[in-house]
């Protein structure tokens, strides 16, 4: 059974849109008997219009546009659109094709730059035609790393702290000394970053190695990777995710944390030979 649409009255509408968007051209009796042809074709009808003097009833692909248009004072035409509830939330949208009527419910995704903290949004569409939604596009803080204090379990070369990491310069190049690197014989090799405040951890991206001046592929020693949060550096034991790799050469790897994964820390831990990082980002919500 078609769902029962329900229309509402508008004024006016684009001679050009009309034009455009008729998929049906009918002869009915009644104004109610056009409509129920549009629920027929729920999928398609966005609108109707109905001539209570020709008794021409035209469905119509897209809803009408109210603004009042000179060209829409042609005797004896109604325009109806079918009525939804809003298809935008706060810094998102609803990921619909079909129709937004009473009784349906959709995913949504949150705009660039924000994020929900459970990890999805599921909007309904109620009785009093208003979107409720189940989660908020919070704004994401995407450089909750940047420029934080940081440190590794060894570093090879000086010049090269665990600090490079979290500098902004995402070169991948290790002679440009913007990566960091641990040192020989470090047997479970770390790097963490303090946030400096606890946040919800959203994502968590890490970017390896590139092609070197020196001519040597080093990206395949991130593998194996290990990326935990916690709130103190004795407790950073928060499982985020894992990257089994190995890497490639600059690859940005993204890792997504489980929903309401919260931490001041982050860290990075490898089991076999040295970690090398040029950039890590995190991703982050206020509480
Ligand atoms: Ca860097």
């Amino acid at each position: 059974m078609p769902r029962k649409l329900d229309f509402e009255n508008v004024p006016s509408l684009d001679d050009v849109l009309k034009t455009n968007s008729l998929f049906l051209e009918l002869v009915l009796n009644s104004r109610l008997l056009c409509g129920a042809e549009c629920s027929v074709h729920v999928d398609v009808c966005r609108s109707y219009a109905w001539n209570r003097l020709s008794l021409r009833c035209l469905i119509y692909s897209l809803k009408f546009d109210s603004a009042p248009v000179s060209a829409s004072t042609e005797l004896g035409w109604q325009h109806y659109n079918v009525k939804v509830c809003p298809t935008t939330i706060p810094n998102g949208a609803i990921n619909l094709s079909g129709v937004f009527t009473p009784g349906t419910t959709s995913n949504a995704t949150c705009d660039f730059g924000y994020g929900t903290i459970s990890g999805q949004i599921t909007a309904a569409c109620n009785a009093h035609y208003q979107t409720e939604v189940s989660d908020t596009c919070h704004p994401l803080i995407m450089d909750a790393a940047l420029g934080r204090p940081s440190k590794e379990s060894t570093t090879i070369m000086s010049s090269n702290p665990a600090s490079v990491a979290v500098d902004g310069n995402r070169d991948t190049n290790w002679m440009s000394g913007s990566c960091t690197h641990t040192s020989f014989g470090d047997p479970t090799p770390w790097w963490r970053v303090d946030l400096q405040r606890v946040l919800y951890i959203i994502t968590v991206r890490l970017l390896n190695r590139g092609s070197d001046s020196t001519g040597i592929d080093s990206s395949g020693r991130l593998k194996d990777a290990t990326v935990n949060t916690g709130n103190t550096t004795l407790s950073i034991t928060t499982p985020c995710g894992f990257f089994a790799g190995p890497g490639t050469l600059g690859q940005l790897v993204t890792i997504n944390c489980p929903p309401y994964t919260v931490g001041r820390f982050v860290k990075i831990s490898i089991v076999t030979e040295f970690l090398t990082l040029c950039e890590v980002d995190v991703f982050a919500i206020a509480p």
